[in-house]
């Protein structure tokens, strides 16, 4: 649905709102798509509502209909996912939407971009942050295979964690292209306005003291990546950081990263954390991306406790809809959008509760859209 017959182009969006907030913060990021004017989105776009999550598995027995993903396959260039609301404990016939969306629709890469931008830290203090966490989004500990059993001693469970030279590589493919991508769209702003200032450079995180097996094959896998490619030898630096090191030098000094590659479950825990770093996880984006199909996500979960009130943060979802476009060649409509979204961040004014404010998901939605 690229380009139709006239020639105008066109662009379908599959809309998977899921669980609690998702159902808030899609509709907005729609808002904000709708509101584009002409000349930043060049194109027609056309929404399609699709199914998924835990309160429709819990009325139809399934998390994750055939029905959806058909239509994102064969009538969508791209879509949106808002959140879901997995169950703690093992709930038969059930397995989370997400984790089989990315899976089904061979999404390996989670983008994950954390900026501190305007806003302030949860302390208050200003922090030039501007991170990209690549998360491997296919295996790690996620494939879900667990076991239960019991011996002498009682009950034990096992879960089962693959790594694959195939998944590390195509992660770590994306880590250092990432770099160079960063790297030349920063050489195109003065010295003054960039945030970080050195050669591009991917923090491979893993924990192979420990895991030497698994976290070892991941570990080399990335760094032949990078040592059998001399674009990125001769232009991108590489480091490693074990997972709880990282957690630590995160939170003392973040402005020492760019790209940050780490196996799925390490991807999913830094990000949150990261994501508190710049004021909300309200406020963080990312993009399940593949080869040939893109899905935007906002990282936070579907927040049952503020569900239905009006008071979730858009920000993230709305970011989300912009690295869709951006990821679909429409680079300026995403622009446009991200600009909107911090001139409303840097005015300080309407902000949601998670920021400090009282402003509801409508008004920064409005407030946004009215920048454009
Ligand atoms: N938008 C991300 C999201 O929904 N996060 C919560 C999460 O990871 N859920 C996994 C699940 O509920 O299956």
């Amino acid at each position: 649905a690229m380009s139709t017959t006239t020639g105008a182009r066109s662009l379908t969006i599959g809309l998977i709102p899921a669980d609690g907030i998702g159902r808030e913060v899609i509709p907005a990021a729609r808002q904000v798509l709708e509101a584009l004017p002409k000349d930043a989105l060049p194109a027609k776009l056309d929404f399609l509502d699709l199914d998924a999550g835990f309160e429709y598995f819990q009325k139809n027995g399934v998390a994750l209909p055939e029905e959806t993903l058909a239509a994102l396959k064969d009538k969508c260039d791209g879509a949106l996912f808002g959140a879901v609301s997995s169950p703690s404990h093992k709930v038969a016939g059930y397995s989370s939407p997400i984790v089989g969306l990315r899976k089904k629709m061979d999404l390996y890469a989670n983008v994950r971009p954390v900026i501190s931008g305007a806003a302030a830290t949860a302390s208050g203090e200003k922090r030039a942050i501007d991170m990209l966490i690549i998360r491997e989004n296919t295996e790690c500990l996620y494939i879900k295979e667990e076991e239960q059993g019991s011996d002498a001693q009682g009950k034990f469970a096992v879960a089962k964690r693959r790594i694959s030279e195939f998944a590390s590589r195509r992660a770590g493919e994306m880590a250092f292209s990432m770099a160079l991508q960063r790297d030349a769209m920063r050489q195109q702003l003065p010295l003054a306005e960039r945030t970080w200032k050195s050669r591009p450079k991917v923090t491979i995180v893993h924990k192979s003291n420990v895991l030497s097996v698994t976290d070892g094959l991941w570990r080399e896998t990335v760094r032949g990546v990078y040592n059998g490619n001399e674009l990125y030898k001769n232009n991108v630096d590489v480091e490693e950081q074990l997972v709880d090191s990282m957690v630590y030098r995160m939170f003392r000094e973040p402005e020492a990263f760019d790209v940050v590659v780490a196996p799925n479950m390490y991807g999913d825990i830094i990000s949150d954390g990261a994501a508190a770093l710049v004021g909300s996880l309200g406020l963080v984006p990312s993009a399940n991306v593949g080869d040939s199909f893109v899905v935007g996500e906002p990282v936070h979960g579907s927040a049952p406790d503020i569900a239905g009130k009006n008071i979730a943060n858009p920000i993230a979802a709305i970011r989300s809809a912009a690295m869709l476009l951006e990821r679909t060649g429409y680079g300026s409509a995403a622009l446009a959008i991200y600009r909107a979204v911090d001139k409303v961040l840097e005015a300080g004014q309407i902000k949601t509760p998670d920021l400090g404010g009282k402003s509801t998901t409508n008004e920064v939605t409005d407030t946004i859209c009215k920048l454009l």
